[in-house]
C-alpha cells in the first residue's frame, strides 16, 4: 500500500512539473511573438467600435465597443466621456479606434481615430 502511495505521489508531481515547464514556454513564446509584432501594448490599449449617440453639449459619446482589455470590459454599448475637440471630428455610425482610461472616476475616450 505505501509503496503505490509513493508512486502515485510521484507520477502526480511529474505532470505537474511537465505542466508548470510547457505553460512557462508558452507563455514565453507568446510573449516574443507580441514584441515581434511591435504591438505589446497597443494592442491592450485600442479597442474598437461604433458611434452609436454624440451629445456635444453633455461631452459624452455612445460607443458599441469591443472588448477593452485595459479594463478588462466585455463587448458592450456604453457612454463615454470625451472633450468637444474629439466629439466635432465623430459622426454616428463612423467606425472608430480608441483608447479608453478611468479620468477622475470617469470613464474617458482619451484617444481616438476615425476608421475609412
Ligand atoms: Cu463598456
Amino acid at each position: 500500500m505505501k509503496a503505490r502511495f509513493t508512486l502515485t505521489v510521484l507520477v502526480g508531481l511529474i505532470s505537474l512539473g511537465a505542466v508548470a515547464s510547457a505553460m512557462a514556454a508558452g507563455g514565453h513564446d507568446a510573449h516574443g511573438a507580441a514584441h515581434a509584432a511591435g504591438m505589446h501594448m497597443e494592442a491592450a490599449r485600442y479597442a474598437e467600435g461604433t458611434v452609436r449617440k454624440i451629445d456635444t453639449a453633455a461631452g459624452k459619446v455612445t460607443l458599441k465597443h469591443g472588448p477593452l482589455a485595459q479594463l478588462g470590459m466585455p463587448p458592450m454599448t456604453m457612454t463615454f466621456t470625451a472633450d468637444a475637440a474629439l466629439l466635432n471630428k465623430l459622426k454616428v455610425g463612423d467606425k472608430v479606434r480608441f483608447v479608453a482610461e478611468e479620468v477622475n472616476g470617469a470613464l474617458t475616450v482619451t484617444e481616438l481615430e476615425v476608421l475609412p
